[in-house]
């Protein structure tokens, strides 16, 4: 892994409903992530927040809501994480809702033939205007990146779709929509529901999700905070029973740190507001820690 990490806040919360998950970005500084990554010899760059827009009165739409809002940071942040890269670091983003993906993947893609893409999250995040039940984009960004949606948001990826679906893993689904489900069959995309986390177990998705994605020249770990249990990540605006622990989430980063390459990493959803005593940033700066290498012993 690069020595050199760029480090950037994307302060949106208009991706979804709940306020908050703007704060997500302090939240994570206030929890030592710099400190973390320093104590691992790491030089860290951190270029602050994104400028994000206040939301337009006039953006309000059912089918996709402060979509101009979205639209107009997302291109933002593409411009930004391309220059990261241009720069030789590796970037680490901290959000905001996980709408923001849309930026960052549009970014990062342009830099390699064959991004990997590992979906950390209860959910799909594959809806479309026409398939979501709340109109909310957070919901919206991986079908986005492999170019389904809104033109002003598949767009910003500049017309090509920025991954391609056998690219994909998604690690720790619970809530897919319907039609979620029938695109995951349609596009082949694979999954790791917490079905096959239970029958498997973390080790072997790690394993298989390494194979899976070693023809890849670059991978992008995309980790909502939603994909832990909310027991031990409580601060999310859509929370799921039932998710990945605390401790097999560790050891998904320990096993990327050991043996996946990856090139490029966002922490996405964390809500102070609804959090307790910032328990979710906590876990989001260990999990960042073993990512980047921190071992027990
Ligand atoms: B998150 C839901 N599928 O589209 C929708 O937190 C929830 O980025 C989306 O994973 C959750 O509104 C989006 C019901
Ligand atoms: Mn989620
Ligand atoms: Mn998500
Ligand atoms: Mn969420």
């Amino acid at each position: 892994m690069l020595k050199n990490l760029s480090m950037l806040g994307v302060p949106l919360d208009l991706g979804q409903n709940r306020r908050g998950v703007d704060m997500g970005p302090s939240a994570i500084r206030y929890a030592g992530v710099l400190e973390r990554l320093q104590a691992l010899g790491y030089q860290v760059q951190d270029h602050g927040d994104l400028t994000v827009p206040k939301r337009y009165d006039q953006d309000i739409g059912e089918d996709l809501q402060h979509l101009q809002a979205v639209v107009e940071t997302n291109r933002r942040l593409a411009k930004k994480m391309d220059e990261m890269m241009s720069a030789d670091a590796f970037p680490l983003v901290f959000g905001g809702d996980h709408s923001i993906s849309i930026g960052t993947l549009a970014g990062i893609s342009q830099h390699y033939q064959n991004l990997g893409v590992i979906w950390y999250d209860a959910h799909g995040d594959l809806n479309t205007a026409e398939t979501s039940p709340s109109g909310n984009i957070h919901g919206m960004p991986l079908a986005v990146s492999l170019g389904r949606g809104h033109d002003s948001l598949t767009e910003i990826a500049g017309g090509l779709p920025a991954i391609k679906p056998e690219n994909v893993v998604i690690i720790g689904a619970r809530a897919l929509d319907a039609a979620e489900k029938t695109l995951i069959q349609e596009s082949g995309l694979k999954v790791f529901t917490m079905h096959e986390v239970d029958r498997l177990g973390m080790s072997e998705v790690m394993t298989q999700t390494n194979a899976y994605l070693s023809h890849c020249d670059g991978i992008h770990l995309s980790l909502d905070l939603d994909g832990l249990d909310p027991i031990d990540a409580p601060g999310v605006g859509t929370p799921v029973v039932g998710g990945l622990t605390y401790r097999e989430s560790h050891l998904a980063m320990e096993m990327l740190a050991e043996t996946t390459d990856i090139t490029s990493c966002e922490f996405v959803e964390v809500n102070p507001i609804l959090d307790e005593k910032n328990k979710t940033a906590e876990a989001a700066v260990a999990l960042i820690g073993s990512l980047f290498g921190e071992k027990i012993k």
